[in-house]
């Protein structure tokens, strides 16, 4: 099939004012005295916090220009709204290197214990704005600029999102690093630097998910330093000889060996002068070609091993929560080893240059594994210190599993890690003996503890018995590490009482822990949302920084809840956010919203166990009320426009069908003379955080709406939540302690609770009843749209059999529930007054999900480090 892009779909907004022009201003005008005259005094603009170097307009704009002249060969009278991105963002990386570099020598002088976030994912969005924010340069920096002529919203639209994530779990690295970095806490990143970041999303005029790359590096990255000094040798394959002298050594040699380079990104702290870093890895080949095969006319053959190293960081795999289609996947089990290896070797040297002996590593170092993508970790620091080092099994295994602590995030059995053993005896030949002397330990001492229990064995075994066998890498992080959690209470939960079990009770229960995610409130509400944060601000009569940084100050607005004058204005604001979404779709995709209504909004990646399916056959259900409604009924409705946004992965075929149905359903209905005025609805195309920034202040309502229990946590439910928006949701994952906080008669709950669940499916499977019977309404609308309302009602058949046939996710279970809880919404709505009670009442409990909170729990009850100020420059 062929499928064309409509230009209207595309999601990225075209660079606005590409014009060139001069910069206004930039020679002052004289006073009297001959002096120059600039438009504000030499004011500190570090207001809040403490700040190295005081900074003016005048230097701002003096910065700006010299990058402007130099670092871009640009004349002052021949710029455009990149350039000037360029130059800002050039001049506010000076600034950051002064603390940056600030905080490495004080780290170096200070040697406290460090922490490193190992994830393959960093969700890092746009920086400039955040980066002046943190700097308190923003207004400074604003008035510079505009004085050249530019303005800020314009220069910071051009910057390009760095989208090195799939979703949740890459964001939650990003606010973590923030968090740290604010809080004075000694904690790096480690990641990849993928040449493609998450591809970006067309949807064709018949509602396909179309995939191209994300060039996010074309334009240079100026917020990222190449370390051309920092390089690492890392092999693969090759073959591991036992020394059989006594010691567990053996030697690895041969196969190919790859380079990695570092490249350091500034993560600034906020109001402090703290300024941490995350290194991400790019692979280089260690020789450029291979001279002898280009001189013997084989150029293939000449560049075969430079491609083959370079292709380890080239892109980012788009897949979450499905591990089937990277089954055996080689290149993905490179990129985990050469990143692990890479940082591994890295925080090292760093070790190693405090002249402390190997046995002192776990005081100095405590490394998260963010998922089981890191776990290769473990046997690599094995294989170091053994091999290397030359220390005892016990003892390196000792050190080991003081080091490293493992995070879950999910219980998907499809998302649960495993690589082949035939594949890793091929690429890592040594790691394999490794795992198979851990296998054989632990399962020694598993028989001690409960003898003669075969199964409790295999159940727990590293590796899966089968053709081919399996590591299973979630067993491996979880004996490989210090502790254990989950990502918020019902989640851990789960995780030590199904996947984890067996482990539990082996180890006792004092290992596995829960850390609720957090989220952080500077860009999640200061910067997404200023308006709303003046407000709270001048009502709290409190510095923004005060509470920026201690977010359970917000509960100190529960009683202007009761204040008319303070709900107008919270009110107003809201309004204003949601025309701001108008306007951007209005210039983005040529599209006409209206703003008198609902916004109801679910955006997150497209998966069956997030069921955007339910909710889009609770618009259609919505849709084929209203049309048997007469005008005298219809006049009484909720007026509501309904959004998605996410990105589907690209072999993942429910979930395509799925944006097609929501694509051909809005093309229907938002064309129906008989309902457009109550319902309209939207897909919006290539969801990035810089899309979300938008998205989620504007919305009253927003759906989070998994089956019970398959959601770990969730944490754009805490960005909804915060910025005013109520949740209508499920009892999963987070969602359940937004409730706990904000109170039950502020969120609106539905739906069958996790222990029903498996029974339910059960039921399903063994005594199934028709659909016909058991949800009437659902029947219906399946029937409508499989013969034909939204067009080819056939292409939908495989998306609607799983409803019909297993229904695993149960939708047919929960649908009456889902449209009595959105009449719900409804009807509470109507009371304006009320709702935007509800809306500051929510606002005001979301204190604990900052991801400072968070963040702290890991640093006191995990990894045991301590804040480490740095002194501002100067002192
Ligand atoms: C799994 C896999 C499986 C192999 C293919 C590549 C791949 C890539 C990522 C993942 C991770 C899936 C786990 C995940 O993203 N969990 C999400 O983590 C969020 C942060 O904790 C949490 O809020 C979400 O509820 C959870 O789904």
């Amino acid at each position: 099939m062929t499928s064309t892009i409509d230009p209207k779909s595309i999601g990225r907004p075209a660079r606005p004012h590409r014009h060139a022009r001069t910069l206004t201003g930039y020679f002052p005008e004289k006073d009297a005295s001959g002096k120059d005259k600039w438009p504000r005094g030499d004011e500190k603009a570090w207001k809040d916090g403490q700040r190295s170097v005081d900074k003016d307009v005048k230097s701002v704009t003096r910065n700006f220009v010299g990058h402007v002249q130099t670092s871009l060969a640009r004349q002052a009278y021949n710029l455009d709204d990149f350039g000037a991105y360029q130059a800002a963002a050039l001049s506010t990386r000076d600034d950051l290197l002064v603390n940056w570099n600030n905080t490495q020598l004080t780290y170096t002088r200070k040697s406290p214990k460090r922490a490193y976030y190992l994830s393959l994912e960093f969700l890092m969005g746009r920086t400039l704005d955040n980066a002046l924010l943190n700097l308190g340069l923003k207004e400074t920096f604003s008035d510079g600029v505009q004085r050249l002529g530019f303005n800020m919203e314009d220069i910071l639209e051009q910057e390009r999102d760095a989208a090195l994530g799939n979703g949740g779990l890459g964001r939650l690295a990003a606010c973590y690093l923030d968090s740290s970095a604010s809080q004075e806490l000694p904690v790096w990143g480690y990641g990849l630097r993928y040449k493609y970041g998450i591809f970006q999303q067309f949807i064709s005029t018949d509602g396909e998910q179309l995939e191209a790359p994300d060039p996010w590096l074309d334009n240079q990255n100026p917020w990222e330093l190449p370390r051309l000094d920092v390089i690492y040798d890392v092999r693969f394959y090759g073959h591991a000889d036992r020394l059989n002298d006594g010691t567990p050594r053996a030697l690895w040699q041969g196969g190919q060996e790859v380079l990695a380079v570092a490249y350091d990104v500034m993560i600034p702290g906020y109001s402090t002068a703290t300024t941490n870093n995350l290194r991400l890895w790019e692979s280089k080949p260690k020789r450029g070609f291979d001279l002898n095969s280009f001189n013997a006319g084989n150029y293939e053959g000449a560049v075969e091993a430079s491609n083959s190293a370079q292709a380890i960081t080239s892109v980012l795999y788009p897949n979450d929560h499905t591990y089937v289609v990277l089954f055996g996947k080689e290149l993905r089990l490179k990129q985990q080893y050469f990143w692990t290896a890479a940082s591994l070797a890295d925080i090292i040297r760093r070790f190693k240059n405090l002249g402390k002996s190997m046995q002192e590593f776990p005081d100095y170092v405590a490394i998260q594994l963010n998922d089981t993508h890191p776990t290769l970790a473990i046997p690599e620091l094995m294989r170091i210190l053994i091999d290397d080092e030359d220390l005892r099994w016990d003892n390196a295994w000792g050190i080991v599993t003081n080091t490293f602590f493992y995070t879950n995030h999910t219980v998907l059995p499809e998302a649960l890690e495993k690589w082949p053993v035939p594949l890793m005896e091929h690429v890592l030949p040594r790691h394999m003996q490794i795992i198979y002397d851990i296998v054989l330990d632990f399962l020694l001492a598993v028989e001690k503890k409960f003898p003669g229990d075969r199964e409790r064995l295999a159940r727990m075994s590293l590796i899966e018995e089968g053709v081919p066998k399996q590591v299973r890498m979630a067993h491996l992080a979880c004996i490989g590490s210090r502790k254990v959690n989950g990502v918020a209470e019902l989640h851990s939960e789960l995780v030590q009482t199904t996947i984890l079990k067996d482990f539990v009770e082996f180890e006792g229960i004092g290992k596995f822990g829960n850390v609720t995610n957090g989220i952080t409130p500077r860009r999640w509400l200061d910067q997404c949302n200023p308006e709303l944060s003046t407000l709270i601000t001048n009502t709290l009569k409190l510095k923004k920084s005060v509470w920026l940084k201690d977010l359970t100050k917000l509960e100190g607005l529960l009683p202007f809840a009761e204040d008319k004058v303070f709900r107008a204005k919270w009110a107003a604001i809201k309004q204003r956010n949601k025309e701001r979404l108008a306007h951007y779709v209005q210039t983005t995709l040529g599209l006409t919203i209206r703003t008198d209504a609902m916004f109801d909004v679910q955006i997150k990646r497209i998966h069956e166990y997030k069921r955007q399916s339910l909710n889009i056959l609770g618009v259609i259900h919505r849709y084929f009320t209203l049309k048997k409604m007469t005008a005298a009924e219809k006049a009484k409705v909720n007026r509501r426009v309904v959004f998605f946004a996410g990105k589907a992965a690209p072999a993942y075929y429910i979930a395509k069908l799925t944006i097609r149905l929501i694509v051909n359903v809005a093309r229907i209905i938002n064309a129906d003379p008989d309902t457009k005025e109550y319902l309209q609805l939207y897909f919006l195309p290539d969801y990035s955080v810089s899309l979300a920034e938008v998205l989620i202040p504007a919305s009253d309502i927003s759906q989070h709406i998994s089956t019970a229990g398959t959601e770990a946590s969730g944490t754009s439910n805490m960005k909804f939540c915060l910025n005013g928006g109520l949740l209508l949701g499920t009892v999963d994952g987070a969602n359940i302690e937004i409730a706990e906080e904000v109170g039950e008669n502020n969120v609106f709950f539905f739906g069958h609770l996790t222990p029903a669940v498996e029974d339910l499916r059960y039921q399903h499977l063994y005594h199934p009843v028709p659909i016909e019977e058991k949800c009437p309404a659902l029947a219906e609308v399946i029937n409508q749209v499989s013969t034909g309302a939204f067009g080819d009602g056939g292409v939908y058949e495989p998306l609607l059999n799983t409803i019909r046939q297993s229904d695993y996710y149960l939708l047919t279970d929960d649908f009456d529930s889902y449209i009595a809880a959105l009449d719900m919404v409804d009807e509470a709505y109507l009371d304006k007054e009320e709702w935007v009670k509800k809306s500051i009442r929510t606002t005001a409990k979301m204190g604990k999900f900052s991801s400072d909170r968070a963040i702290n729990e890991y640093a006191e009850s995990y990894w045991n480090i301590e804040p480490t100020s740095v002194p501002p420059e100067g002192y």
